[in-house]
């Protein structure tokens, strides 16, 4: 337990694999049917609002059908039984960490049951479809609210807090993601750079950064992390 005072996990995709909602990288290169490029740029929204709230209504509503499985579950135990400090920095739009008991959880590509509205820039929890003609609850207009996602070429959230987090650190774990989208795959050159943390990924497969880890153990999230936690906190 004395060995880290300070731990940021990363997460991506690969840990909510075994919930049951798909990843992103598929061996088809398509993302639920879709191209990338069609559902998740800004360009894309304003080209065809229809389809990308078609898209995010569709994986807000299987939010509802999956659960956190042993992965999500073994963090929130790290959280609650480490007595040093504890971020969740996390890609996923889902909301897994959250319902598996995570308290410390940033979600640096937004999330899925949040709307953001384009007219007065609030923020709305949503659980329900969006559509082209949903008002806006703080400003009452129209038309204006989008799903509360970071999209290709928009600036990930809380990057600040992200760097001061990173910096700090003296375990960075990086779990279920595949190194292919910045800036979450330069994590782990960053917190080399700074020198002083250990730094371990769990993931399926090697990912794109791999050998930037001092520690690299490939399997399912399910298997994996659970055990990874019980060595962290120690007997
Ligand atoms: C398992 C498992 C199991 C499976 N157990 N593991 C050229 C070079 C470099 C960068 C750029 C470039 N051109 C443009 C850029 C920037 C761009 C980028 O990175 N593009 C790349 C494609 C090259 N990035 C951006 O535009 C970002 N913004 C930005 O850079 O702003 C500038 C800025 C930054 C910082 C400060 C100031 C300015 C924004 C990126 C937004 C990404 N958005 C998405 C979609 C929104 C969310 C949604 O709709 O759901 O976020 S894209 C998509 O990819 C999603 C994910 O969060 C993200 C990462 O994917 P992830 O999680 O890694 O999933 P997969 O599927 O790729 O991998 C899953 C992994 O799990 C695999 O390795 C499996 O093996 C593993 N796995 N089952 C364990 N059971």
């Amino acid at each position: 337990m004395a060995k880290y005072r300070s731990i940021v996990v990363l997460t991506g995709a690969g840990i909510s694999a075994e919930s049951g909602i798909p990843t992103f990288r598929g061996a088809d290169g398509l993302w639920e049917g879709h191209r990338i490029e069609d559902v998740a740029t800004p360009e894309a929204f304003a080209r065809n609002p229809r389809l990308v709230h078609q898209f995010y209504n569709m994986r807000r509503a299987a939010l509802k059908t999956v659960e956190p499985n042993p992965a999500h579950k073994a963090l929130a135990r790290l959280e609650q039984a480490f007595d040093g400090e504890m971020l969740i920095v996390t890609q996923n739009v889902d909301d897994l960490h959250e319902r598996a008991g995570s308290k410390n959880v940033l979600h640096m590509h937004g999330e899925l049951r949040k709307a953001w509205c384009l007219g007065c820039d609030g923020r709305t929890r949503w659980e329900e479809d969006i559509h082209e003609t949903s008002r806006c609850p703080h400003c009452a207009r129209e038309g204006r609210l989008r799903p509360d996602i970071v999209w290709f070429g928009e600036i990930p959230y809380q990057m600040d807090r992200i760097d001061e987090a990173l910096s700090g650190c003296d375990l960075f774990v990086s779990i279920g993601t595949s190194g292919n989208v910045y800036p979450a795959a330069g994590f782990v050159a960053l917190v080399r750079h700074f020198g002083r943390a250990h730094t371990v990924e769990l993931n399926l497969d090697p990912s794109e950064c791999s050998r930037m880890f001092h520690e690299t153990r490939h399997g399912p999230a399910s298997q994996l992390v659970p055990a990874f936690v019980e060595e962290v906190l120690g007997p």
